[in-house]
C-alpha cells in the first residue's frame, strides 16, 4: 500500500467513526409531562403521538413520558417547562398563567390551528411565548372543544348569583360577570369539591367529564358553549434551541401531521354530549337572543380582562384570533 493510499484509508475510517460517534451523541431524549389526567382522551392521543415520534426518531430523538399530575401538579407543569425540569408538556394556558398571563388568551382563538399557522397568529404567539415564557409553542392538539357551565342546581337565565363555581383562569372573568362566587381548583379536586358541596358547579369543555366521574355529581349542562379549549404542546426554549435542524423538523412535521387529525374532536364532542344525556344530565337552554348575548359577553369580558393584564399583546392577538 502506498503511503498516501493508506493515509486516505485511515482518514476515511477515522472520519466515519467520528461521524457515527457524532450521530450517536445526537440522539436526545426529551422529558414530556402534562397537567391533564392520564386516562383523559387528551393524554391518550398524546401518547399515540409520542409513540409515533419515537418510532420515527430512532437514533435521533426520543420522548419519555414522565406522567400526569401525580408526577407534577397541574399548576406546576408550565413552570417545570420554563425551568427545564421537563422539556415538553401537553398543557393548557389556564394552567400556566403563573408563568405568563398571556397563556390563557389562547382560549379566544376562533379559527383552526391550520389557519393560525397561515394568518400570522402562530408566529405572534411564538414571539410572546419565547420572550415571556422561555418556551416554544409547538402546536395545538385539541380543537373544537368549547366550554360549558355544568351545575348541580337549575338556573333559568344566565345568572350565577349565589352559586359557587369551580374555575380556572379560563372562566374567571366571565363567571364573575355572571355573578358567581368562584373557586379555583385543578381538575383533580373537582370531584371532592362537588361531593362536599363546596361548589354548585364547574366549568369544563364538552368532553371529558366522565374521566374523573364528575357525571355522578352533575345535573345540568348550560348551552350555549363559549371559547374553545386550547390544549397544546409547549417546549422549553433552550431544549428547542439545542436540537439540530433534523430533530426540529421531525418534531414540527409530526405535530403538523397530528393537527390534521384534530377533526377527531368534533366526533368526540358529539359522543360526549350523547353520553351526558344518557347519564341523565339535562340541558339548560336560553332563547336565541339570550344565547347570542351570552356568547358575545363571554368574549367581550375575556378580551377586556386580557387588555387590562397585557394591553400590547391583547391588541396584537385580538385581530389575529377573531373570525372576520
Ligand atoms: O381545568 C379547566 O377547566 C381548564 O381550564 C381546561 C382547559 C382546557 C381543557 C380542559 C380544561
Amino acid at each position: 500500500m502506498k503511503t498516501h493510499t493508506w493515509l486516505r484509508a485511515a482518514a476515511l475510517a477515522f472520519g466515519l467513526s467520528a461521524a457515527s460517534g457524532a450521530a450517536l451523541a445526537q440522539e436526545v431524549t426529551l422529558k414530556l409531562g402534562t397537567g391533564f389526567a392520564e386516562n383523559s382522551m387528551y393524554v391518550k392521543r398524546l401518547l399515540d403521538w409520542a409513540a409515533k415520534v419515537n418510532a420515527e426518531g430512532k437514533g435521533q430523538l426520543q420522548i419519555n413520558f414522565i406522567g400526569g399530575p401525580k408526577a407534577i401538579p397541574t399548576f406546576e407543569v408550565g413552570k417545570s417547562v420554563r425551568s427545564g425540569v421537563i422539556d415538553l408538556a401537553l398543557n393548557t394556558g389556564a394552567f400556566y398563567t403563573n408563568v405568563m398571563v398571556e397563556s390563557d388568551f389562547l382560549k379566544l382563538t376562533q379559527m383552526p390551528i391550520a389557519e393560525q399557522r397561515k394568518n400570522g397568529a402562530f408566529d405572534a404567539i411564538n414571539a410572546v411565548w419565547n420572550e415571556k415564557g422561555g418556551m416554544q409553542y409547538l402546536g395545538r392538539f385539541v380543537e373544537n372543544q368549547p366550554f360549558h357551565i355544568y351545575l348541580t342546581k337549575r338556573i333559568e337565565k344566565p345568572d350565577l348569583t349565589g352559586l359557587k363555581i369551580r374555575i380556572t383562569p379560563v372562566y374567571r372573568d366571565f363567571f364573575q360577570a355572571l355573578g358567581a362566587t368562584v373557586i379555583t381548583t385543578a381538575p383533580g379536586e373537582v370531584y371532592t369539591a362537588l361531593e362536599r358541596g363546596v361548589v354548585d358547579g364547574y366549568g369544563w369543555p364538552i368532553g371529558g367529564i366522565f374521566d374523573l366521574a364528575w357525571h355522578e355529581k352533575t345535573k345540568f349542562r348550560v348551552e350555549p358553549a363559549f371559547y374553545d379549549a386550547e390544549v397544546s404542546i409547549i417546549m422549553n426554549l433552550q431544549s428547542w434551541n439545542k436540537l439540530n435542524p433534523a430533530q426540529r423538523a421531525l418534531l414540527t412535521r409530526s405535530i403538523i401531521e397530528f393537527e390534521a387529525g384534530n377533526t377527531y374532536w368534533n366526533q368526540y364532542a358529539a359522543e360526549e354530549s350523547d353520553r351526558q344525556t344518557k347519564a341523565g344530565i339535562q340541558t339548560i337552554r336560553f332563547d336565541e337572543a339570550t344565547a347570542r348575548t351570552f356568547r358575545e359577553r363571554a368574549y367581550e369580558v375575556a378580551w377586556a380582562a386580557a387588555a387590562k393584564q397585557s394591553p400590547d399583546v391583547a391588541a396584537r392577538f385580538r385581530p389575529l384570533f377573531t373570525k372576520k
